[in-house]
């Protein structure tokens, strides 16, 4: 058994086999980066063991703008179930957490303006705890067309 891992993977320049009867071998695959494996989090010591998870899902949003990611096992019969959770934070300006910054993302800042928010909250690019102009201008200049 391989090591278990996190992937994030980008489909976009990949090309769509779906239809294909054979493939020819000259296909343009998947690219994928390796975010977390699971045996340095062990090795760090904090978790006792990695088993085989069954279910990934973001849970709630942490006070200080980061994401909950919780991984779950189920006990197999024989050990405990294990839940493990991780923050995740955000880029900066991607206020609704999609991996883009949009329009949508600008209005939420904008609808933002003047408050006070956590640490790791993407609507805060300047990093100073506070959603104020610099951020919507810095973001539209961030923002795709
Ligand atoms: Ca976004
Ligand atoms: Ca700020």
């Amino acid at each position: 058994m391989g090591p278990t891992a996190l992937y994030e993977i980008d489909v976009a320049r990949a090309d769509n086999v779906l239809h294909v009867d054979a493939l020819s071998g000259h296909e343009r695959p998947v690219a994928k980066r390796l975010v977390l494996n699971f045996d340095d989090v062990r090795r760090a010591g904090h978790v006792e063991r990695v088993g085989s998870f069954e279910a990934m899902i973001f849970g709630p949003k942490l006070e200080d703008g980061r994401h909950s990611l919780l991984f779950v096992e189920d006990n197999d019969g024989a050990v405990a179930t294990q839940v493990v959770a991780f923050a995740v934070a955000p880029h900066r300006c991607d206020a609704d957490f999609d991996g883009n910054i949009t329009r949508s993302d600008l209005e939420l800042i904008r609808r933002s303006l003047g408050k006070r928010v956590g640490r790791y909250d993407a609507r805060d690019k300047n990093h100073n705890r506070r959603v104020d102009w610099h951020e919507l201008r810095g973001c539209a200049a961030r923002a795709k067309r």
